[in-house]
């Protein structure tokens, strides 16, 4: 069974989409993050970095003591790879995978953050800082440039798909992940 540390943000939704996907059981464990829950001792000990989603799985794959885990990207392959589901074998396609992840965790992830942060959070609103994280040009490939614009829709079809934002959500206003 699967313990998931969870509270309904883009970041938890990235999980529990894993979970329903994989048919994998699992029990929703509230973290507050509204209320501070993160920030108890129990949750630290198995998220070091304060911040939800996180994991604990037992027995874990290999039948020894519970696994924690912590990260939605380490999350994610940790899930694909106990139920071989969203991550190919072979390098083409895992590359493919894994390439969307990371620019998933270290680009689209963490500029959204600052999104939020300079439309909602920050005191004094700085229209450089606004346009930069809220119109990302994120994707140069052939053809012309794509912009980011939280448009991008979720795909079920690799583990990475499964990190993109809900197309035209804005953060709420009680969200930490992105108020820092
Ligand atoms: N890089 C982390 C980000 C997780 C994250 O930002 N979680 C936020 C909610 S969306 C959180 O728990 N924030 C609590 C806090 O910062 O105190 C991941 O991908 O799991």
């Amino acid at each position: 069974m699967i313990d998931l540390y969870y509270w309904p943000t883009p970041n938890g939704h990235k999980v529990t989409l894993m979970l329903e996907e994989t048919g994998l059981p699992y029990r929703i464990q509230p973290v507050n993050i509204g209320a501070g829950d993160q920030f108890t001792p129990a949750f630290l000990a198995i998220s070091p970095n304060n911040k939800m989603p996180a994991l604990v799985d037992h027995p874990p794959t290999d039948g020894d003591a519970p696994q924690s885990v912590f990260e939605s990207g380490a999350i994610l392959l940790y899930l694909a790879e106990k139920t071989g589901r969203f991550l190919p074998a072979d390098t083409r396609g895992r590359v493919a995978v894994l390439e969307w992840l990371f620019w998933q965790m270290a680009g689209l992830g963490p500029m959204s953050g600052q999104m939020g942060h300079f439309n909602v959070y920050a005191p004094e609103k700085i229209p450089y800082a606004i346009e930069r994280y809220t119109i990302w040009p994120a994707i140069r490939g052939s053809g012309p440039t794509t912009r980011f614009r939280w448009t991008l829709t979720p795909s079920r079809t690799s583990s990475a798909g499964m990190t993109r934002s809900p197309p035209d959500r804005p953060p709420s206003a009680r969200m930490p992940c992105a108020s820092r």
